[in-house]
């Protein structure tokens, strides 16, 4: 019902008399529905690493791993508290897996990517073959595929949970299923995805079962080095730095369908031209140090956090050392509808 205090009595009764019938006046809410510009409600934000962290370890002592399914702190858009959302579309998440824990075997209709934060050798079972991770790799569960995590270390794992539920909450399209036992069988020795998919071939006559990426894991130790070998080419894009797409490599596009992602080299001292794009975008810093001024607020950011940068807002980033950024949003599905925009201005 729309409450307004110009609003003349005869409308306002005629507005009451429609509103039983399940009806509203287009000419109250148009020019909210169909913005001359995108009208994101989402804010910038930025989750310091340090300050999340012990908040992460006490809920290690609360909830274990199995009995929270997923033992995560959820990342919440401060302008959209209770609808786990760090942008419109997407989630975000900070998961901890203690030392000897299981995180049970499910699959769900949401697509989902980790970004390893803390801690070295722990795993994730995709379809039966361990993932084996270490600090910036980035790991991929497509939609429905059986995924269980587990942690044989000595110390806590930390990775950034990155998932479309926001988009398949949209379709009403959601899906999911736990597997009989915690752990999903090993059907492939470890390594055996990164040999078929990750090595610059397919298997011939290969044809992929879903429309993610059939490789899991990008190791950061093989993206960071090829960022530092082009560096040495000092071919830097005045709005981006050195920023590369994680792709699929049947067909060149998105690592996932509905979730782009990204990695960024900026050198220190390098200081973007304002940009802005109509993906908001998740950045999770892997190494360096510096700033992000978006619409007028200044973000300083170091090693391990994540901040946004909402749809449309003009930002730059400045590098105070060395860094590089992981990034991730919902640029590949607004491509393939028509919608995405840029603007360098
Ligand atoms: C999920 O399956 C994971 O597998 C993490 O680690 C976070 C948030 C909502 C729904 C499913 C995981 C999730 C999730």
């Amino acid at each position: 019902m729309v409450e307004r205090a110009d609003l003349s009595p005869d409308r306002r009764a005629f507005y009451e008399r429609i509103s039983p019938l399940h009806m509203a006046p287009l000419w109250e809410t148009f020019h909210d529905l169909i913005t001359k510009e995108p009208a994101t409600p989402c804010v910038p934000c930025l989750w310091n690493y340090d300050q999340v962290r012990p908040h992460l370890l006490e809920a290690g002592s609360l909830i274990t791993a199995k009995e929270a399914i997923r033992r995560v702190l959820v990342l919440e858009n401060p302008a959209l508290p209770g609808q786990s959302r760090i942008t419109s579309s997407l989630y975000a998440g900070l998961q901890l897996v203690l030392p000897g824990e299981i995180a049970p075997a499910h699959r769900h209709s949401q697509s989902a990517l980790r970004l390893i934060i803390e801690g070295a050798g722990a795993y994730t079972s995709v379809e039966g073959e361990r993932a084996y991770m270490e600090k910036g790799d980035f790991i991929i569960t497509g939609a429905w595929s059986w995924h269980d995590h587990g942690n044989d270390t000595g110390d806590p794992v930390v990775w950034l949970d990155g998932l479309d539920i926001p988009i398949v909450r949209l379709f009403d399209a959601s899906f999911a299923e736990n597997y009989r036992e915690d752990i999903y069988p090993q059907s492939k020795p470890p390594g055996d995805n990164a040999a078929r998919f990750g090595s610059n071939m397919l298997p011939v006559g290969y044809e992929s079962p879903g429309r993610h990426s059939p490789l899991f894991r990008y190791p950061y130790a093989r993206s960071r080095e090829a960022l530092e070998a082009m560096r040495d080419g000092q071919d830097w894009d005045p709005y981006h730095g050195l920023k590369m797409e994680f792709t699929n490599p049947v067909d060149g596009g998105p690592a996932m369908p509905t979730i782009s992602t990204f990695i960024q080299l900026l050198p220190k001292g390098f200081t973007s031209r304002p940009y802005r794009a109509t993906d908001g975008t998740v950045y999770t810093v892997i190494e360096g140090s510096g700033t992000t001024e978006i619409a007028g607020q200044t973000l300083s950011w170091t090693a391990n956090d994540v901040f946004v940068v909402p749809s449309w807002l003009p930002h730059h980033h400045r590098a105070e050392d060395d860094s590089v950024l992981f990034l991730f949003s919902d640029r590949g599905i607004q491509q393939k509808l028509g919608l995405w925009r840029e603007r360098k201005d």
